[in-house]
């Protein structure tokens, strides 16, 4: 028995580390020749950040010319250092 629940732990450990939380937002303004974006963003759990907008370096994989002010999106952040860097995005519908 307590070799099942280290092994359900440690699935839920791996899990939460593979899939980082989605965090809803809306785009305020994009600076695509930096690889930054401005977003309104919600409450991030992990982090404990409170709603608010804010800049974000954006990973270099995500293309940024499909994005408009305005848009509602959802996003990952990774941290790393005390900077915060969108890994992922993706229009909301
Ligand atoms: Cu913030």
């Amino acid at each position: 028995m307590k070799y099942v629940l280290l092994v359900l732990f440690s699935f839920f450990t791996l899990t939460a580390h593979a899939n980082p939380e989605w965090v809803k937002a809306e785009v305020v303004r994009i600076d695509a020749s930096r690889q930054r974006i401005v977003l309104k963003h919600e409450y991030i759990p992990s982090i404990k950040m409170a709603p608010m907008t804010m800049r974000f370096d954006v990973a270099k994989e995500i293309s940024l010319e499909k994005y408009r002010p305005g848009e509602k999106v959802r996003f990952q952040i990774k941290e790393a250092g005390g900077d915060l860097t969108v890994i992922a995005m993706e229009p909301l519908k």
